[in-house]
């Protein structure tokens, strides 16, 4: 199975919640791997870069607003389809559509403020990836839990 790296953002509201931990635990539990993280401000340059595809949108700029508020923790993560894997962890869109069991279904009731950012696509997981870090940022490692974790051979 194709291992992925997707970026996550731990947006405002899940820093200033005190949410970080339990946010980053969501996805780490799984088995994927953390191999790059960072808490960061982001500028409004970064913002519109990030969110190039809601440029002229109407909720565009309380999004700019709001995602420069205050500090986020990016996150790099990796492992078997890390991408459609994360999006499943966070939840709809919407806190308010988001079923319980994700993070935006456990821990939001707003619409914007819904706590996360991942990438919607290996393709754009790389764009985003590299606006967030630097090549040297993003480590290669292995940890012994792996075999356990990321391995595809049928054990039944
Ligand atoms: P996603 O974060 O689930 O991928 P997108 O459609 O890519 O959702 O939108 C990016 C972000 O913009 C959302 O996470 C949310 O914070 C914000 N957003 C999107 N649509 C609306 C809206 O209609 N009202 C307020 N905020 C919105
Ligand atoms: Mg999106």
């Amino acid at each position: 199975m194709a291992i992925e790296r997707t970026l996550i953002l731990i947006k405002p509201d899940g820093v200033q919640r005190a949410l970080v931990g339990e946010i980053v635990n969501r996805f780490e539990r799984t088995g994927m791997k953390i191999v790059g993280m960072k808490l960061m401000q982001m500028t409004p340059e970064l913002a519109s870069q990030h969110y190039k595809d809601h440029v002229g949108k109407g909720f565009y700029d309380g999004l700019v607003k709001f995602m420069t508020s205050s500090p986020l923790v990016a996150l790099a993560i990796e492992g078997p389809k890390a991408v459609d894997n994360c999006r499943k962890l966070m939840g709809k869109t919407f806190c308010t559509d988001a079923v319980a069991g994700t993070i935006r279904g456990d821990f939001g009731i707003s619409r914007g403020l819904n706590l996360v950012h991942g990438s919607d696509s290996p393709e754009s997981a790389q764009r985003e990836l590299g606006l967030f870090f630097q090549a040297n940022e993003l480590l290669e490692y292995s940890r012994a839990v792996d075999a356990w974790t990321q391995n595809d051979e049928d054990r039944g």
